[in-house]
């Protein structure tokens, strides 16, 4: 294998290729072979005993949030055998490896050689051991005293000349508790840079939202799935991503609802379902889920949802006040004359060729939703990752407050969040463009000034690295490297840092390209039981509708080295801000229920929050939209009807979409394995999708190894050495998996208003593979 000369490790996956076998794509989810996957992982990775043991109290109500999605629990009984599904198993197995890095490991292995191994052999080395430190011009990261670790970040921090010079990324795991002291952390020390996950993830959602409704955030709970006449699914991969909703969506059918999937890929978990916990689901028995399946062109939402929108407008004035819900739009919209009139200038068989849904099949949807009101609306990546995905959300808000599905109990917005406390984070006010309203309450619980002026989010903290304007960047989680787009362009931006820091569990890719000097800080995850003064502690999470509940860790951490993340923040904040500070962090250190009271007193809904946490179950936070109570920016208590235009693209003729995704094996930049056993990808993780005429028509064959290009903005970017598998995917539309992909998003595509990287829609040319040009090895 050859190999471009590079004075620096790779910031990617080696290019090389595994041994792609390909097997028919299943039509329907779980079922036994995803017990036996669950069961394999764990078994492999923590044991019989310590994975059953964690198994066992994963999702109960006296036992740990599960690390995975943030995917609900149920409110009532939970089961007394298994409240997870093969991903929660297989994100238990991640952290409850009894693998480990010592210092051995790091002496043994230097930055350099660790960057050549891929990503899913990275993450299975094991947990991260120890405190571990790389001095400037080092190439082996060595063990380091977590106080020496702390008074270095904190020398680096105290010499910036301004607290600007330094982001504070979160990843999506950190607990309520921890968000909230390391945002008062980060805003005693004077900086708004808290850039985080939900930037490249929701932000569309929580931005359009909070805009339409007042709320950047869904409005639906789980109990309405069980009472609905109809759910539509956009953009999103339950059985994969979110895979305990497929049991949502089984009972919603078992009671009556329909459902509608938009995705340009057939997912076997939106198509049928066997329940490996009910009888009939072990007896390989199927439940049928998507009545309806639109094979939508990546980023034809916006023209899919109008011509949906417009068929019913037509239905409503053959049939005055049946359709749509006029009440509703008179007493709780603005603007729904000038929307219809918006919609008239739209053409239908336009609108079907731009989203590539033949016009029969979006009257079939038009027809299952036109004489239902009780409509619950569910999406995720593929909406909110595009250029224009803030407007999507709108239009999605547009067909809801149209059938007046929105504040009534099963109906509603159902926006399934990522990681597993991601919505915690945010709601803790970890946050770029924090409201004066919540600085203010800052300032008066607290006594000190925090800054006023907004941070860095994601792409502006990478073009600020670029352009020498931060000095230190400091993750809470996450591998920021890798989840972000134009790699090559984000790698140089780390590497001009002059320090960066990673509280982590496992290594990371993250890791490998840093600053000039770099810290890991091994931290508990949230199945380790987190013991403090002698006495077990449970940390709180949010869930993706709006319920707060306790997480108890159980199993006997790895190392004696590993410190929870709220001691880190702690910790860190003494040494940083020594005397200037009035903040209690001793206090915090040793208990989150004093955390846990200040939370009380500056976050609205979580007032007597250590009582109502001790609930099993917790409680949900308060939701206005959920009863009706809307407060629009621009319209008081009305929800105005957003006007947008269709998307245009404007690519080569020679270009292809591209739209990156999650395979089956995979969290994130997590590797978990090599298989995406839906689709019938196994060993292989660098294919791109296509479809069958397109590959035929450029000469391409099944199996033949392409690189591919993006030219945006002039730049040549390239992923090399990817595998062609013919797919039921639209023409003229590509699929590849993240992060592979990620080198070729460039930083300056994002969506308008949120700044979400175009993670879901890239123009790329597909060539055949070459061999780059120089091929000389660098040396370490
Ligand atoms: N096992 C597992 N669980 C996870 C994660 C994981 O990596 N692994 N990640 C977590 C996180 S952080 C998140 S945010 C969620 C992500 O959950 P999802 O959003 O479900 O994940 P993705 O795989 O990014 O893509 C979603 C779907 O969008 C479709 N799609 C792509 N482009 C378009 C488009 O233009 N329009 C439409 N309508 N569909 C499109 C893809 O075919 C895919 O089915 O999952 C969370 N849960
Ligand atoms: N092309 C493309 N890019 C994408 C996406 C996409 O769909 N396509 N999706 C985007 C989305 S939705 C998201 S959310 C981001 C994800 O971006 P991130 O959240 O930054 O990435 P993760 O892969 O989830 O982070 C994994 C790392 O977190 C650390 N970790 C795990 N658990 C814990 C813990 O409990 N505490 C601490 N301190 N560390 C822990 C481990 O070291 C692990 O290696 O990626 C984004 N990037
Ligand atoms: S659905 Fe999500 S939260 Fe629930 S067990 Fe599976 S991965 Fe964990
Ligand atoms: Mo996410």
């Amino acid at each position: 294998m050859s190999k471009e000369i590079k004075e620096q490790p790779d910031a990617e996956n080696p290019e090389e290729l595994l041994g792609l076998k390909l097997t028919a794509p299943e039509k329907w989810a779980a079922g036994i072979p995803a017990v036996t996957a669950a069961m394999a992982d764990i078994v492999q990775e923590a044991g019989f005993v310590r994975g059953m043991k964690g198994l066992f109290k994963m999702n109960k109500k006296d036992g740990f949030d599960c690390s995975g999605c943030a995917w609900p629990d149920p409110d009532d009984d939970r089961s007394p055998i298994a409240e997870y599904c093969e991903n929660g198993a297989k994100a238990l197995a991640e952290e409850a490896t009894t693998k480990k890095l010592t210092a051995d490991f790091f002496a043994q292995n230097s930055v350099a050689d660790l960057a050549k191994l891929n990503d899913y052999e990275i993450g299975k080395k094991g947990r991260i051991a120890q405190p571990v430190y790389l001095p400037k011009g080092g190439t082996h990261y060595e063990p380091i005293s977590w106080d020496e670790a702390f008074k270095k970040i904190a020398a680096k921090l105290n010499s910036l000349a301004s607290p600007n010079e330094a982001a504070f990324y979160t990843s999506g795991r950190t607990s309520n508790e921890a968000s909230f002291t390391y945002q008062l952390f980060i805003r005693e020390f004077g900086t708004n840079n808290m850039p985080d996950c939900s930037n490249m993830c929701h932000e569309s959602t929580s931005f359009g939202l909070a805009e339409a409704i007042g709320i950047g955030k869904g409005t639906v709970i789980l109990n309405d799935f069980y009472d609905t006449d109809a759910i539509v699914v956009i953009g999103q991969n339950p059985g994969t991503n979110h895979p305990r909703m497929l049991t949502a969506l089984q009972k919603a059918k078992e009671n009556g609802a329909q459902i509608i999937a938009v995705n340009p890929l057939h997912e076997a978990g939106l198509m049928g379902f066997k329940n490996p916990q009910t009888v009939r689901g072990v007896l390989g028995i199927n439940t049928h889920l998507a009545d309806l399946y639109l094979q939508v062109k990546i980023n034809g939402d916006m023209a899919l949802l109008k011509a949906i929108e417009k068929l019913l407008y037509k239905a409503e004035l053959e049939n005055p006040g049946k359709v749509f819900d006029q009440e509703f739009i008179a007493s709780n919209t603005v603007g729904y004359e000038a929307f219809l009139n918006h919609l008239n200038q739209f053409n239908l068989d336009h609108l079907a060729q731009e989203c590539g849904v033949p016009l029969t099949q979006i009257e079939q949807a038009a027809d299952m939703l036109k004489d239902k009101s009780r409509i619950i609306i569910c999406w995720a990546m593929g909406v909110t990752q595009h250029k224009n995905g803030v407007a999507t959300v709108k239009e999605i808000v547009n067909l809801a407050i149209l059938k007046g599905a929105i504040g009534k109990p099963g109906s509603g917005l159902c926006p399934v969040r990522g990681h597993s406390n991601v919505q915690g984070n945010r709601t803790m006010m970890i946050f770029d463009k924090p409201k004066p309203q919540q600085l203010d309450k800052l300032k008066e619980v607290f006594g000190f000034e925090p800054p006023r002026e907004h941070g860095y989010d994601v792409v502006e903290s990478i073009q600020a690295m670029h352009e020498g304007k931060l000095k230190v960047f400091f993750a809470m989680g996450g591998n920021f490297l890798s989840a972000t787009p134009d790699t090559t362009y984000t790698a140089e931006a780390m590497r001009k840092l002059e320090m960066s820091v990673h509280v982590s569990t496992k290594l990371n890719r993250g890791h490998l390209v840093h600053g000039d000097e770099a810290l890991i800080l091994p931290t508990l995850s949230r199945s380790d039981k987190d013991i403090i003064d002698g006495k077990a502690q449970f940390i709180s999470c949010e869930n993706s509708m709006g319920v707060v509940q306790m997480s108890k860790g159980m199993l006997e951490p790895i190392s004696k080295d590993l410190m929870n993340e709220n001691q880190i923040i702690c910790k860190l904040a003494k040494a940083t801000l020594g005397s200037r500070s009035v903040i209690s962090w001793d206090k915090y250190e040793k208990s989150y229920d004093a955390v846990r009271d200040d939370i009380a007193k500056v976050i609205p809904g979580f007032d007597d929050y250590n009582s109502k946490v001790r609930i099993p179950g917790g409680f949900y936070l308060p939701n206005g939209p959920r009863q009706g109570k809307f407060n629009s920016k621009d319209y008081g208590d009305r929800i105005g009807f957003n006007i947008a235009d269709l998307p245009e693209h404007h690519m080569a003729a020679d270009e292809y979409r591209m739209t990156t995704i999650r395979s089956h094996d995979q969290f994130n930049t997590t590797i978990y394995g090599l298989d995406d056993r839906y689709r019938g990808i196994h060993n292989e993780r660098r294919v791109i999708f296509m479809n069958e005429e397109d590959i035929q028509k450029s000469g391409f064959k099944s199996g033949e190894q392409v690189d591919l290009y993006n030219y945006h903005g002039g730049i040549e970017r390239v992923a090399r050495l990817f595998v062609v598998v013919p797919y039921g995917i639209p023409k003229g539309n590509t699929a590849t998996y993240y992060p592979e992909a990620n080198v070729l998003i460039p930083i300056d595509s994002v969506a308008e208003n949120s700044n979400t990287p175009t993670s879901k829609l890239v123009f790329i040319k597909v060539k055949k593979h070459q061999e780059p040009l120089i091929t000389a090895v660098w040396s370490s």
